[in-house]
């Protein structure tokens, strides 16, 4: 369909009914520009979210591990390829998402600018990160447009074992000897807050929310989900018996949530604006890779144009 009053009442309804919009139909610009800036974020976090726990690949401490980590970050290669595919049913090309990246025009989520220090980081990745992850990206199952709703019921699957392999990293720790309990614990501490600014400014300074719930996109608010999260990981944490290091965290009845201290958002806009201790550290090593493997993107072309 074309652009026009019968178009737009089109997309309207299909909003309106909550069903999905799909390529091949008519939508308003800053719709599909809104969809290639979040999907493009999201693939270009799962491309880089590969990098912190890559880094303990080659010093797992068992074969078995190892096996697991490695199908892991593989897994989430695999994440963006499928959401870069998603992003590119709206116009845009491989190229020009993956330039956006590395020219530093898109973002790709805070956590990711954050080091892995010891191997507990780890198991708290796939179980603070992921579960986030997971917080956030369930209600993008039923987003509105289709093939980003399309590929998240396909991740969020994958990630939901992704958390469970990270629970039992951190389990086996803090079930360990006292040094192993002690490292669960410290990588706790340090990833607890990142994780929590993960969903977010706070609703009141969100740019895109209001807009993106309108139009389905986000189906609840940056501050709804990171309630949702606290509540969901404060019983997990006493069965792995690590303490959540806020003082403050505790049930409130009459809301029936716990209350807690948000992070602090002024570091996570630093962060986002590229002064994280690990941000120059995972742009470059992106774009040494990307420069490294320019001969495999040759390769393929040839082969493409030789075998039509
Ligand atoms: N980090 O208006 P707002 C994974 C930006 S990877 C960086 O609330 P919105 C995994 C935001 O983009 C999964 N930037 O924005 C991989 C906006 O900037 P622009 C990652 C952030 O879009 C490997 C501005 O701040 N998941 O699971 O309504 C290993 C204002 O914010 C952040 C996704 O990407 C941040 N934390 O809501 C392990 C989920 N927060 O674009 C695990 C998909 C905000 O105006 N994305 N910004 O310049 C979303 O759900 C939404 O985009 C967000 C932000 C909730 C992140």
């Amino acid at each position: 369909m074309t652009a026009g009053t019968d178009a737009q009442a089109y997309f309207d309804e299909l909003i309106a009914t909550d069903q999905r919009v799909e390529p091949r139909d008519w939508m308003p610009d800053a719709y599909r520009a809104t969809l290639i800036r979040q999907i493009a974020q999201h693939a270009h976090s799962e491309i880089i979210g590969m990098q912190p726990e890559a880094n303990w690949l080659t010093r797992a401490p068992s074969l078995a591990r190892k096996a697991i980590l490695l199908a892991k970050v593989q897994d989430e290669a695999g994440h963006g390829l499928y959401l870069y595919a998603a992003a590119e049913t709206l116009g845009v090309t491989r190229d020009e998402l993956v330039d956006a990246l590395l020219q530093q025009r898109h973002k790709y989520s805070s956590i990711f600018n954050y080091p892995t220090l010891s191997w507990a980081d780890v198991g708290t990745i796939g179980w603070l990160v992921d579960g986030a992850a997971i917080v956030n990206q369930v209600p993008l199952t039923r987003c509105s447009y289709g093939p980003y709703a399309r590929a998240m019921i396909r991740i969020c699957k994958e990630e939901s074992f992704h958390q469970r392999q990270g629970y039992d990293v951190l389990y086996t720790l803090s079930h360990g000897t006292d040094a192993q309990q002690k490292m669960a614990q410290e990588s706790v501490d340090r990833w607890w807050y990142p994780s929590l600014a993960m969903f977010g400014p706070p609703d009141k300074d969100s740019t895109h929310s209001e807009r993106s719930m309108a139009w389905g996109i986000k189906r609840h608010s940056n501050d709804d989900l990171r309630q949702r999260f606290v509540d969901l990981c404060v019983p997990q944490a006493e069965v792995l018996g690590v303490t959540l290091p806020d003082p403050d965290l505790r049930w409130n009845a009459e809301r029936g949530h716990y209350d807690f201290t948000p992070p602090d958002f002024a570091e996570l806009m630093a962060v986002v604006a590229g002064n994280g201790p690990a941000n120059r550290d995972r742009m470059r090593h992106r774009r040494r890779a990307h420069d490294q493997h320019q001969w495999v993107r040759d390769a393929a072309a040839a082969y493409a144009e030789k075998n039509p």
